[in-house]
């Protein structure tokens, strides 16, 4: 029989490549023009949310596993242990809305560790991810009111009926937040405080400063997923915008920007080569690089600083003690 964590598995796989499709379709458009306007720029850049295609988010299941990605099992343990502490903190009863919906095995530990749940509302622009991760989380939370909303969680500015007038506690795990810039972040944090309003409360997960041997690895990986996941960002190129990347001609490249606190992941031009995408034509030379992710680290302070500027009130951070990951709590007011 299928063990719970391999079902699991090919639960998140499944919900991101529907996710995928969806997005494929959304993006059409969007993804020409990002592309066609990010290799026009100097320097080259091409947005991260791209790398998402069904192949792209299967290699990202599969860096969330390597021994070199802390950040998912740091996060995840965190859930595990201080699950009873957050959940008393944050207080009973309230309403769960999740930003995003593509980690349902941290979802179900904080559910679990909030006992009594009035409903949980997932907000994700993809329906069918949102409906797969309703279906598998009522599965495990029997009972629990799922009320899926179906939205760009950066933007949307209404909730459903039932989070009326209910205490509401927010989540987005993952650091995502730090794949936004600061102001992007500030911005998304802005509006999830209009969204939850009053007397909410914000669960953040946080990736840490740390040193660059131990996040270099992290995104460079010795198995070279990382990398895959990076090139497969010219294969989906290739493959839905006419291009003709070579591959082998390209390498992946991560750097810590100590500066600007984020490590910043390349695709590297190995050779002199002409490339040619919906009939145009780009000329790379050797060691040019196209900027494809940012993922911003934050000291506690440096993020209650960014909570506070978007509205919140910094409540307490929890962290692992290797000091590589923290789940920061927010109140309004
Ligand atoms: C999704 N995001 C938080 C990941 C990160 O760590 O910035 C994406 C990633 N890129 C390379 N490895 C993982």
């Amino acid at each position: 029989m299928e063990s719970d964590i391999s079902l699991h598995r090919r639960f998140e796989a499944a919900q991101r490549s529907a996710r995928l499709r969806e997005d494929d379709a959304r993006d059409a458009g969007d993804f020409a023009e990002a592309v066609l306007a990010g290799l026009t720029r100097q320097p080259r850049r091409i947005p991260c949310r791209f790398f998402y295609d069904a192949r792209g988010s299967e290699l990202f299941e599969e860096i969330t596993k390597l021994d070199e990605y802390y950040p998912t099992r740091t996060e995840t343990a965190l859930l595990e242990t201080y699950g009873s502490e957050i959940a008393e903190r944050a207080g009973q009863g309230r309403v769960l809305v999740e930003f995003g919906s593509g980690s349902s095995r941290k979802t179900s530990l904080l559910l679990s560790a909030l006992g009594e749940v009035p409903a949980y509302v997932p907000i994700d622009i993809a329906a069918e991810s949102l409906s797969e991760a309703a279906e598998w989380l009522s599965g495990q939370h029997r009972g629990l009111t799922i009320l899926p909303l179906i939205a760009d969680f950066t933007t949307t500015r209404t909730l459903p009926a039932v989070a009326e007038g209910r205490p509401l506690l927010g989540f987005f795990s993952g650091s995502t937040i730090g794949n936004l810039s600061h102001d992007e972040a500030r911005a998304f944090l802005a509006n999830a405080a209009d969204l939850l309003g009053e007397g909410s409360a914000f669960l953040v997960g946080v990736d840490l400063k740390k040193p660059a041997s131990i996040l270099i690895p992290a995104y460079n990986d010795a198995r070279g997923v990382t990398a895959a996941f990076n090139l497969n960002l010219l294969r989906r190129i290739n493959r839905e915008l006419q291009a003709t990347f070579d591959l082998a001609r390209f390498a992946h490249d991560a750097v810590w920007n100590a500066q600007a606190g984020r490590v910043e992941m390349y695709l590297v031009s190995l050779a002199r080569q002409t490339v040619r995408v919906l009939g145009r034509e780009f000329f790379f030379a050797p060691g040019e690089r196209i900027h494809t992710e940012n993922s911003h680290k934050y000291t506690v302070a440096e993020f209650q600083a960014l909570a506070r500027a978007g509205g919140w009130r910094p409540a307490e951070a929890w962290t692992d003690p290797d000091n590589l990951f923290s789940l920061h709590l927010l109140r309004l007011p």
